[in-house]
């Protein structure tokens, strides 16, 4: 039997509770976005999504055709209110790629989010990194949206992201993106280096 899938990555979210972790996850997995808040994890540690990805044509080889991937992507989830200190080894263990999360109405999250960068850096110091502004669904107005994109390309480039989206789970924008743009950096990621 061939093997299903090109590459297994590990992603886990970060960011203060309530920022909307759990449910970015559940409009990526499920399509769906429910008002009320997920108390706890999922019910697992991780959950698993499959999908293929193109890669771009590699300008440094012979072969210059972009290619799909089959990669199966493991999606950690931190439950309820987990302090930075208290994340455990297992959760951060193999995790290839990390996306930080915040959101847009709450400064502390914005702040504190240098606290889990951190962690990141000192637990998974290889790992890909983006930072989601999330619930952009509630800025009100041109010059709100316009403070939220200023003040995350401050802290991409402050955190030195691969790459930066703002988010909304409710609306759904721009979570696929961000899932996608990972899964894509990551096997390009693993495609340079065995090559
Ligand atoms: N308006 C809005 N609310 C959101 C969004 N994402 C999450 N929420 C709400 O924020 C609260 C916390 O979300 P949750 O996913 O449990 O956050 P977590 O603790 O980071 O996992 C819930 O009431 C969600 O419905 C969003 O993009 N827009
Ligand atoms: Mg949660």
């Amino acid at each position: 039997m061939s093997q299903e899938y090109d590459y297994l990555f590990k992603v886990v979210l970060l960011g203060e509770p309530r920022v909307g972790k759990t449910s970015l996850i559940v409009r990526y997995l499920k399509n769906i976005f429910s008002s009320g808040e997920y108390a706890q994890t999922l019910g697992a540690n991780f959950l698993i999504k499959r999908l293929n990805v193109i890669t771009e044509a590699d300008s440094h080889s012979d072969i210059a055709i972009p290619a799909e991937k089959r990669v199966l992507l493991q999606i950690w989830d931190l439950a309820g209110h987990m302090r930075t200190t208290q994340v455990k080894e297992h959760f951060y263990r193999g995790a290839a790629g990390c996306l930080l999360v915040y959101d847009v109405e709450n400064q502390d999250s914005y702040d504190n989010l240098a606290l889990w960068y951190g962690d990141v850096k000192k637990k998974m110091p290889n790992a890909k990194i983006a930072v989601l502004a999330n619930k952009l669904d509630l800025c009100e107005g041109v010059q709100e949206v316009q403070k939220a994109h200023h003040d995350l390309q401050e802290i991409a480039k402050e955190f030195e992201a691969q790459f930066r989206f703002g988010t909304s789970a409710k609306t759904g924008e721009n979570v696929e993106e961000a899932f996608t743009q990972m899964t894509r950096s990551l096997v390009q990621g693993s495609e340079t280096r065995s090559s």
